[in-house]
């Protein structure tokens, strides 16, 4: 699916972007899935996804649309998820032929005031054995840096887990200010691919017009959770290939399967200041 040279940059730099992965069609038709889904969440529900240590970068007020485990609310994301594009990649970036689903959310940062994402790596809030999870952010429409498209710091995978900051998971915002990281400017059908320790981040989206992604974390099914931390309802789902692990079927809470979280957590659950390792 990459080639020599994809794969080399991702083994360098901890993050590769793929562009159109997706065809602009496809991106077109997923963003329409994907607002109508937010539309109806939010008719009943009205949490914000912002972090706490997002109000720390940005002095006005932010907002972030969100909802985890979308393939519970629409086929289409579930075939989104499997689609060998997307699995083959991962497959390549992971070194295996087994791509299993950590879970999935979707996340609207909507036009002037979307919420930025202080620097972290995703390790504290699901480590692993094997440190095998990545993330693949699949773009919807356009993200130019005035949208507030991920940043990167290329080598930082290689760091290992580093100490968070004391108010959350996000890392000290004098260390590793957002301004510090490499912007990753997408266009709609583009796929950021990063590991879990890869620090990344993102800005305040200024643009008059909403970014739309999915972010979808994904693990070898061979690689165990260290802890059992931040379940959802899909998680273990093969996308491709087999899972070897036949236990997972009599128990699959030790596997890493649990409840789901929901289309929003909770106020109270939200974000990285909770003091768990549960994330938005
Ligand atoms: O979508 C973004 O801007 C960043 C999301 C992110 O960093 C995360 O969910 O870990």
């Amino acid at each position: 699916m990459l080639t020599a040279e994809q794969k080399q940059f991702y083994a360098d730099n901890g993050y590769l972007l793929v562009k159109g992965l997706f065809s602009r069609e496809e991106a077109a038709a997923y963003r329409q899935e994907g607002h109508d889904l937010i539309n109806r969440i939010y008719q009943t529900e009205t949490v914000d996804a912002t972090w706490g240590g997002a109000r720390q970068i940005s002095k006005t007020q932010t907002q972030l649309r969100h909802c985890h485990d979308v393939q519970f609310y629409s086929a289409a994301f579930s075939k989104l998820i499997v689609d060998d594009r997307l699995t083959g990649a991962a497959a390549d970036i992971m070194g295996t032929p087994n791509v299993q689903l950590h879970h999935t959310k979707m996340f609207i940062k909507p036009p002037e005031k979307g919420s930025p994402f202080p620097m972290h790596q995703d390790q504290p809030f699901f480590p692993h054995d094997n440190d095998s999870m990545i993330a693949a952010i699949i773009h919807f429409d356009n993200a130019p840096v005035e949208k507030g498209c991920v940043l990167v710091v290329p080598g930082s995978h290689k760091l290992g887990p580093l100490p968070t900051a004391d108010d959350g998971n996000h890392l000290p915002l004098d260390k590793y200010p957002l301004e510090s990281a490499v912007a990753c400017p997408a266009e709609p059908g583009d796929v950021l691919f990063f590991s879990y320790l890869t620090i990344h981040g993102s800005n305040v989206n200024v643009s008059n017009e909403e970014r739309t992604t999915l972010l979808v974390q994904m693990r070898d099914p061979e690689d165990r959770p260290s802890k059992q931390v931040h379940l959802s309802k899909g998680q273990g789902m093969m996308l491709r290939g087999i899972n070897p692990i036949t236990s997972f079927i009599k128990d699959p809470v030790a596997n890493g399967a649990g409840p789901t979280m929901g289309p929003t957590m909770g106020p109270t659950m939200g974000g990285d200041t909770m003091g768990g390792s549960q994330k938005m």
